[in-house]
């Protein structure tokens, strides 16, 4: 018999905390493929300061967790690029909204080197405070300019290992079968299916 994770009821839609609507529907549409059903909650996500995304999204979830006294997820992402030794990293956010896509691409003028990675944690979070993390990362590259209109974030500058388009410049289904937030997706829900009744 499977146990149910804790006091969620597996028939309720899952709150998604997050004020970011793209990542809201990536999530959603992977884990229809488990169905699952989750819902946007936007509550203003409390972020604390770290060098740690795991750290970053646990605290989150707990912070969520007790102010809406019910399971949750949260999720959060970086770009990591390997000339700017990691950089922006769990910065994404600031860095997207100070120097955004050009002051990066500015910022590898003189580098040789490419290579940066996306990564995800997922943390789903249950009263009063036990959380569970799921890790996706998606190695790539930085192109060389801005490239396409979908998607959203640093997704017209990276190109996904064995493409040659960026993630903007692919659909959503298409990003969701290689990207960061999928693989971590589908950790989540391969693992909350076998924990749920
Ligand atoms: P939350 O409310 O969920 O925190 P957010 O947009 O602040 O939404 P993150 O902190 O996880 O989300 O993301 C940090 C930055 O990285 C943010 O500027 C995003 O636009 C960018 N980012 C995250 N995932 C991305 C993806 O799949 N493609 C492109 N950029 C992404």
């Amino acid at each position: 018999m499977k146990r149910e994770a804790g006091t969620h009821k597996s028939s309720e839609a899952l709150p998604f905390v997050t004020g970011n609507k793209w990542k809201f529907q990536e999530a959603q549409s992977v884990l229809s493929e488990f169905g699952i059903t989750i819902r946007m909650l936007d509550i203003g996500k409390r972020e604390i300061q770290s060098n740690d995304l795991k750290k970053i999204a646990t605290s989150s979830a707990v912070d969520a967790v007790r102010r809406v006294e019910r399971a949750i997820i949260v999720e959060d992402a970086g770009l990591f690029i390997k000339a700017l030794a990691g950089f922006p990293g769990p910065f994404s956010s600031y860095v997207l909204g100070t120097i955004g896509l050009k002051g990066i691409l500015r910022l590898m003028t003189r580098e040789v080197g490419r290579e940066a990675h996306f990564k995800s944690v997922v943390v789903f979070a249950e009263p009063p405070g036990k959380t569970r993390a799921f890790l996706g990362i998606v190695k790539g590259k930085i192109s060389g300019r801005v490239r396409g209109s979908h998607g959203f974030g640093f997704d017209p500058i990276f190109t996904p290992k064995g493409d040659k388009r960026t993630f903007a410049e692919m659909s959503m289904e298409e990003k969701n079968r290689v990207s960061h937030r999928s693989k971590a997706i589908r950790k989540f829900a391969a693992w909350y299916k076998s924990h749920r009744s």
